[in-house]
Formats: structure tokens, sequence, C-alpha cells
């Protein structure tokens, strides 16, 4: 299965795959060994998983140094990152991450740009990370991002729009076994995560 969820086999949940460390820990139903879901908020009414999510800081982000300000951003967000590494994806690798876009006019543009330099790929978790995430990118296209979004503050073209989010589960999961193996996904908890991701 792909990292999107347990790093190392596990359950798949109806949102898609679950993270174990963290829902573990949290929490387990009672009297299960089974991993997530888990109750979020004190009225314990609301269930939700954790979910991973590929984050890439496109070349142009690299090149402007706004690695920093979006690993800024998503970590006051509140998400945790597990995983993060430097590289510059060559075409094999650029056409697989966009496969869905094969077929769209501006795919060449896409893969020439992803390969022009170096990205900053990353794996980010939290409750519903997968959307978290593209709220603090914005829309594609920046002239329709909000302003307060990475893309909507920092971005002018649809094309150098900084950053890439997985847009689904099963889209996380493919994007993250695509960058990272299972063993550079690294499960550990923060206190901050009591505070910051729901599970008072
Ligand atoms: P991403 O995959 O990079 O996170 O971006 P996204 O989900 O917001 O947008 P998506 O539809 O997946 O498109 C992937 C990337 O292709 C470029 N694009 N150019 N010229 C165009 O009309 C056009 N449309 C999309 C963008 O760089 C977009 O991020
Ligand atoms: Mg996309």
């Amino acid at each position: 299965m792909g990292t999107a969820g347990i790093a190392r086999g596990g359950p798949t949940t109806a949102r898609g795959p679950a993270v174990a460390g963290w829902a573990c820990a949290v929490g387990r139903r009672r009297g299960s060994r089974e991993p997530g879901p888990f109750r979020t908020g004190v009225r314990k009414e609301k269930w939700t998983f954790l979910e991973r999510t590929l984050v890439l800081v496109k070349p142009d982000g690299v090149q402007r140094g706004l690695c920093g300000e979006i690993v800024g951003r998503l970590e006051r967000k509140g998400l945790r990152l597990c995983a993060a590494k430097l590289l510059q994806p060559g075409r094999e690798l650029a056409e697989r991450h966009y496969a869905p876009h094969r077929e769209r006019p501006f795919f060449p543009g896409l893969i020439a740009f992803l390969t022009s330099g170096p990205v900053l790929a990353m794996v980010w978790e939290g409750p519903r990370a997968i959307e978290q995430v593209r709220l603090v990118m914005g829309a594609t296209d920046p002239l329709k991002a909000a302003p307060g979004s990475v893309r909507g503050e920092l971005a002018l073209d649809v094309g150098q729009n900084l950053v890439h989010g997985s847009d689904g589960p099963e889209s996380a999961a493919r994007e993250i076994d695509l960058f990272f193996r299972p063993d550079e996904i690294v499960p550990y908890q923060r206190d901050l995560d009591r505070w910051a991701q729901g599970a008072f």
C-alpha cells in the first residue's frame, strides 16, 4: 500500500490510509488494537483521520528562496513534517508524477519546468492534511488563489505557482511512493499535536 498511510503496512480507512503512529497513540477505538479512527474535540462527536500528503516546493520556489516561507506556513498551520529531501527530478519521475495530465496541452511545459532545477519534496501529515495543504497553497491560478495563500500572495503565473500538493488520498499515496521509500518517512509525535490537531 502507499505511504500516504501507514508506513509499514496496516489498514486503509474510508478517507484513505490512516497513519498508524499518532492514531494509535492518541485515539485508538476503545478495546480495539486497530489504529484509528480517533475522536477529535472534547465533545467527542467528530471522527477524523490523519492523512499524509506530498508537497513539493517547485523549482521556482527553491530559486526564489521561498522554501522556508512555505515550510513555515505549513508548520504554523499545525501540520507535522515527516519526510523531506532536496532533489532535481529527472524526466521519468516528473512524467510519472504528473501522469494524470499527460494529455493536457501544458504537459510538456510542466515537465520541462519541474525538471529545470531542484525541488524540495516533503511529506506532511495531520487531520485532513490533503485539503489543509491545498488551502494553504491556494488555487492553481494565482489570480484565483485566496489572497493569503502561498499562490495568492507570492505567485503570478499559473505555470510557476511555487508549490505542489496532492489532490486526494489516492494521488497522495501514489506520489509519496514516487518520491520516498517507506523508511524515509519518520513517524513521531509532538506535544503540540494535542493542541493543534484537535486531539486534546
Ligand atoms: P499541482 O498539481 O502542481 O499541485 O497543481 P494543482 O493541483 O493546483 O493543478 P493541476 O490541475 O494539478 O495542474 C498541475 C500544474 O500544471 C500547471 N498548469 N498549467 N497553463 C495551464 O493552463 C496550466 N494548468 C495547470 C500548473 O503549474 C499546475 O500547478
Ligand atoms: Mg494537481
